[in-house]
């Protein structure tokens, strides 16, 4: 059996999140009151296995009168921890807090591989969840600085402020965000989890940025 516990509406959990055995089906209705990027995750015990098999995912809903920019991307970072091939997430090794590999999108190291394309001068719009389902982030990119940050409903940095910057977005599991930046120069820059043996692990990738 699985279930949904969907971060983007609140009421009782009772029923709407009940499990669902293999053939059944649930509708599941919210309202879109709130702006943020709401985790939704399977809550069928134990649940760190069942978000660890990837049984999660993001809403977004944007903040009022968010302006335009000339790019978004959504990262969601999450663990993996192999089984076997063709079976479940190892159970022993999410008790153990030890992830094989820690991923942007699913996948280690994929944007190092297929990096996302930018251009010098354009405005960059980077959506962050943290799904773990153990591990926070510190979402950083190498070579820029956020001119805007938003976390959990609120502005830390507006933009308003060209001598006010930041360098991290800090996500515990199920927090989420957005970061704001513009590229100076041609390049490569790297984003990674600052957490440095998470992004050894695969929670790393790279901006193409083109002149
Ligand atoms: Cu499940």
């Amino acid at each position: 059996g699985h279930s949904i516990d969907f971060h983007a509406g609140t009421l009782a959990p009772d029923v709407p999140m009940r499990t669902v055995n293999p053939g059944e089906s649930l509708t599941y209705t919210f309202t879109a009151t709130r702006a943020g990027i709401w985790m939704y995750h399977c809550s069928t015990m134990p649940m760190s296995q069942h978000i660890a098999n990837g049984m999660f995912g993001a809403v977004i809903i944007d903040p009022p009168n968010l302006p335009k920019v000339d790019k978004e991307y959504v990262l969601i970072q999450s663990e993996l921890y192999l089984g076997p091939p063709g079976g479940v997430a190892d159970l022993a090794k999410i008790q153990a807090d030890k992830p094989d590999a820690v991923v942007f999108n699913g996948y280690a190291n994929q944007y190092d591989f297929r990096p996302l394309p930018a251009k010098v001068g354009e405005k960059v719009r980077i959506w962050v969840l943290d799904a773990g389902p153990d591990r926070a982030t510190s979402f950083h990119v190498v070579g820029g600085q956020f001119s805007t940050v938003w976390s959990e409903g609120r502005y830390l940095l507006d933009g308003s402020d060209s001598s006010a910057g930041s360098q991290a977005l800090a996500l515990a599991p199920a927090q989420g965000g957005f970061v704001e930046l513009t590229f100076p120069q041609a390049g490569s820059y790297p984003f990674v989890s600052h957490y440095m043996v998470d992004a050894e692990r695969g929670a790393h990738g790279v901006f193409k940025v083109a002149g």
